[in-house]
């Protein structure tokens, strides 16, 4: 199960092809925003295959691996770091069980997903997979740490 983090943690979140091309992207970030969680990073990128192979290098084996590949790499995606207490397993209850069908409504892919092979979405699984992913997707200088004007309620 997840248990609530009291540390400030990084998640990289991606909006994955089928999201962009279905024009899911306000939408979604939207989500994270109103939650309460800080944007740190944002780009619309086109994967190239060894960064797909590698983002996902430890799902290798599996039988699915090179039509992940090949739908990472399908069309655009939106990359990005969001920062906050806890960030890591609340984007992932924000975005809902990998398999969009068992996905409860209210989530990203509960309501806006029907296949695991299209779910829409991805979200880092670990505090140290947040940090790994976002060295992967992001370059230095493409992040900015940045404080909130007002932010009595992130507290
Ligand atoms: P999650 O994205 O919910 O963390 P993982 O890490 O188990 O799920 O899987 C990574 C990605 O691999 C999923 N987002 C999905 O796109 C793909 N995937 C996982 N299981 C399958 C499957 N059985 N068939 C096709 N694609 C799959």
């Amino acid at each position: 199960h997840l248990v609530a983090s009291l540390e400030v943690e990084q998640s990289y979140i991606m909006i994955k092809p089928d999201g962009v091309q279905r024009g899911l992207v306000g939408e979604i970030i939207s989500r994270f925003e109103k939650k309460g969680f800080k944007l740190t990073g944002l780009k619309l990128f086109q994967c190239p295959q060894e960064l797909a192979e590698e983002h996902y290098k430890d799902l290798q084996s599996k039988p699915f691996f090179p039509k992940l590949i090949q739908y990472i790499t399908s069309g655009p995606v939106v990359c990005m770091a969001w920062e906050g207490v806890g960030v890591v397993a609340s984007a992932r209850k924000l975005i809902g069980a990998t398999n969009p069908l068992q996905a409860e409504p209210g989530t990203i892919r509960g309501d806006l997903a029907v296949q695991t092979g299209r779910n829409v979405i991805h979200g880092s699984d670990s505090p140290e997979n947040g940090k790994r992913e976002i060295d992967l997707w992001f370059k230095e200088g493409e992040l900015c740490d940045w404080t909130p004007v007002q932010e009595p309620w992130l507290k």
